[in-house]
């Protein structure tokens, strides 16, 4: 009887920690080459047109309080910036356990976690647990002065590998049924490129003729915030995770984004998407997202790539359809399909249209970060 105690408690052990985690992609690590001229540590948002308006935008934002992230109603018309939320794609103070997923993988990953993993880690832990101590107590040389010296029992051997066995593949069944949804993307509706550099993102998307690159935004009282860098506000997101220019995409639109770097390795990281990329130098890794809340979305770079590391966030942006086609006529773009110069072209009313211009110039913030070379 004791080996069996002993026999189930060894094999139960054996069991618990592997496979309690959905690893994000396993990247293969390439060779770094030399990182070409970047900006330099800690500015690289130089200073660089004199006649930039000065932050007329962080101001309006600042009075315009932060907390609620109502979708604007308006069906076409022009493109507003969506305050960040206070419980919304951002870490959560005293939260425990995974952010709130709003992704269809994200919300298989998190329950499979939360609702089968988790649980099943805690009854085999509280059930080995539970059998040391019995043995300890019930066995112990005062009360059980003259052991046992059976060495086999061919059930009892049956059971501890069977049990396991059975354990393993209940758990290898859902998380591989996992990793095939993962690894299946459906047809992308949006495609974006994205680029870690040393220390800031930039993004491209293709289809649409729109690139950027996005600085994290400094606090108001930084003292390394240059004069024409718009500081950040709470409309904005976060301290350290807010950015000048966020990635914008349709809301309930499959979103590919291929994932690249520059200089050294970089990880795209959206915790809210399950999504969790590395970006090699020379390599492109293919990861997608189908966002069906409109909302703010934070994430940071997760490989550790140099001194500025921590300050090289990402926020996503979800809007309606509308909204997105907006926005990327504000950033000079177009949609796939439509004629090249068509910006304000979906706003049926002379007012939609007559705004389009003013909002295209809040949106492109002239006043911050970064410099027109930042990447060269
Ligand atoms: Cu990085």
């Amino acid at each position: 009887m004791r080996l069996i105690g002993w026999a189930i408690a060894l094999a139960a052990a054996g069991l618990t920690p592997a496979a309690a985690q959905t690893p994000p992609a396993a990247a293969p690590a390439a060779a770094a080459p030399a990182p070409s001229a970047t900006p330099p540590g800690g500015t690289a948002q130089n200073a660089v047109q004199a006649d930039a308006p000065t932050a007329p935008v962080s101001e309006q934002s600042a009075a315009a309080g932060p907390t609620t992230m109502a979708t604007p109603p308006n069906s076409l018309g022009a493109y507003k910036e969506t305050p960040a939320a206070k419980d919304l794609g951002v870490p959560i103070l005293g939260r425990k356990g995974i952010q709130e997923q709003v992704t269809p993988i994200g919300e298989e990953a998190a329950s499979f976690h939360n609702n089968w993993l988790l649980p099943l880690c805690a009854i085999i832990s509280v059930f080995v647990l539970g059998l040391l101590l019995w043995t300890m107590i019930r066995y112990r040389r005062g009360a059980n002065p003259t052991p046992s010296r059976n060495s086999h029992n061919t059930a009892v051997e049956v059971i501890w590998t069977l049990v396991p066995v059975l354990i393993l593949v209940a758990i290898a069944i859902p998380s591989i049924r996992l990793l095939r949804h993962q690894y299946t993307p459906p047809p992308a509706d949006v495609t974006i490129k994205v680029t870690g550099h040393q220390w800031y993102w930039s993004y491209e998307y293709p289809d649409h003729g729109v690139n950027f690159d996005s600085y994290m935004l400094k606090e108001a009282n930084d003292p390394t915030r240059q004069p024409n860098q718009r500081a950040r506000t709470d409309a904005d997101g976060p301290p350290l995770l807010a950015v000048d220019q966020r990635i914008v995409i349709p809301q309930g639109k499959v979103v590919k984004f291929l994932v690249t770097a520059d200089d050294v390795i970089h990880s795209f990281a959206v915790p809210a998407f399950w999504l969790k990329m590395d970006a090699n130098p020379g390599q492109l890794h293919e990861t997608w997202a189908k966002v069906d809340k409109p909302g703010v979305y934070f994430g940071q770079c997760s490989e550790l790539c140099g001194a500025r590391h921590a300050f090289m966030p990402i926020a996503v942006e979800v809007v309606p359809q509308a909204q997105f086609a907006a926005w990327v006529a504000s950033k000079g773009g177009a949609m796939p399909g439509s004629k090249p110069a068509a910006a304000p072209a979906a706003a049926p009313s002379t007012e939609a249209a007559a705004t389009a211009p003013n909002t295209a110039a809040a949106i492109e913030q002239p006043a911050t970060n970064q410099p027109a070379t930042a990447q060269n």
